[in-house]
């Protein structure tokens, strides 16, 4: 091998190297979700003929701080959990809420619509699970 083809290759193996260490951590960043993006629930809400909540079960840590969005995707809907003392109140369609609360308790907490949204009003609900650890 010549001499200067050598020390080439060893100059890029070398500037590969000091790329990846600092561009690495900036690519870590970018593919990892911030922590508050990755533990936020998107509930949607639609008439119970066209699915209710969707998901109608959704499985938190105790514990852990949640962030839960509910947009009515049709008419207006509510959103109540019962034993969490939460109630968004009235939803109008496209109509985001949000709520945060930490999961203390463990339990099945059944959240429902609070609005007389449909002929099915009465059966649209779901259940948050607060799972110990
Ligand atoms: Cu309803």
């Amino acid at each position: 091998m010549r001499r200067g083809i050598f020390w080439e290759i060893v100059a890029l193996i070398l500037t590969i190297g000091v790329i990846g260490v600092v561009a690495f951590p900036l690519l870590d960043n970018y593919l990892v979700p911030e922590k508050n993006e990755r533990d936020t629930v998107f509930i949607r809400a639609y008439v119970k003929e066209a699915g209710g909540f969707q998901p109608d079960v959704i499985r938190v840590k105790k514990g852990e701080k949640v962030k839960i969005v509910v947009e009515s995707m049709d008419v207006t809907h509510g959103f109540a959990v019962k034993g969490l003392g939460i109630d968004l109140g009235m939803i109008e369609p496209g109509e985001k809420k949000v709520i945060e609360f930490v999961a203390d308790k463990e339990g099945v907490y059944v959240f429902r619509c609070t609005v007389m949204c449909s002929p099915m009003h009465n059966f649209m609900k779901g259940t948050i699970v607060v799972i110990g650890e």
